[in-house]
């Protein structure tokens, strides 16, 4: 399911590795992770989405759902970060990200379903939190996102952020982030990582969500195992390198 054929054939040429991503999205930040994780060489190709980079017809090409991430690795085109990450673990050296027992990998899998079912509630209160003051929506800019945005999902998105969203949804959203870091805090009462013992594709997903829950004004130490895990997992180099270099905070 992740590999898909790109309308956009140009991307079929590309060797090595190549991360279509943008610095403050939290999907993009998860695959960043894993290839800094992993030591992967790659090249970036940045996407302003600020500026409707995701919008020209190239990029609309290469995305099936118009968003951010998409890898290429010598001409395969892969999309959703966590099939991206999945892939990178399985398709490369490195430390393995998935630890080998089935029962091991068994506990890893859901934490990256409730990761990706959590994107809409992480995006909707980004939208509303951060980028209302930082980029505010008017007509034009809609406009311009209808006329160019081909997944109309994500067009309905836009038309409610600038019609306002319905404060019930947002007190949803924010009920289902807190929903999950309780989740995740019960498993890190018992462990030191998400999935047993040794850090894992679960915790990379995790953590970048956790990482804008808190940007997002939510207290960590509210969970505490969750607030001592997410201390250890931002000492890594890795945070550094795939995270806060690109944006501070
Ligand atoms: N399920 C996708 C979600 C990707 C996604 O929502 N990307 C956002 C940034 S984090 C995006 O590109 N949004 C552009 C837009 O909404 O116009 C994944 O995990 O890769």
């Amino acid at each position: 399911m992740p590999i898909v054929e790109p309308e956009n054939r140009t991307v079929k040429a590309l060797r090595g590795v190549h991360l279509y991503h943008s610095p403050f999205s939290n999907c993009s930040q998860r695959v960043r992770l894993v290839l800094e994780e992993k030591g992967i060489p790659w090249q970036s190709h940045a996407i302003d989405l600020t500026a409707f980079e995701h919008l020209t017809p190239a990029y609309q090409g290469i995305h099936p759902k118009g968003v951010v991430p998409a890898l290429v690795h010598d001409g395969t085109l892969v999309t959703e970060s966590h099939d991206i990450i999945q892939y990178l673990d399985d398709h490369f050296d490195g430390p393995r990200l998935t630890p080998g027992s089935p029962e091991e990998a068994a506990r890893i899998r859901p934490w990256m379903e409730m990761g990706a079912a959590l994107q809409d509630s992480i995006k909707t209160l980004t939208f509303e939190r951060i980028f209302r003051d930082r980029y505010p929506p008017t007509r034009e800019k809609y406009e311009f996102y209808a006329a160019h945005q081909r997944n109309p999902d994500l067009v309905d998105f836009y038309r409610r952020y600038l019609e306002g969203f319905d404060p019930a949804e947002l007190a949803a959203h924010e009920a289902r982030i807190r929903d999950f870091l309780a989740r995740a805090d019960a498993a890190l009462a018992t462990s030191d990582y998400l999935a047993g013992d040794t850090v894992s594709l679960a915790d990379f997903s995790a953590v970048v969500n956790v990482h804008r829950a808190g940007v997002l004004g939510i207290d960590l130490h509210e969970y505490p195992h969750v607030a001592r895990w997410y201390q250890r997992m931002a000492a890594r180099p890795s945070f550094e390198r795939a995270i806060l270099a690109y944006v501070p905070r």
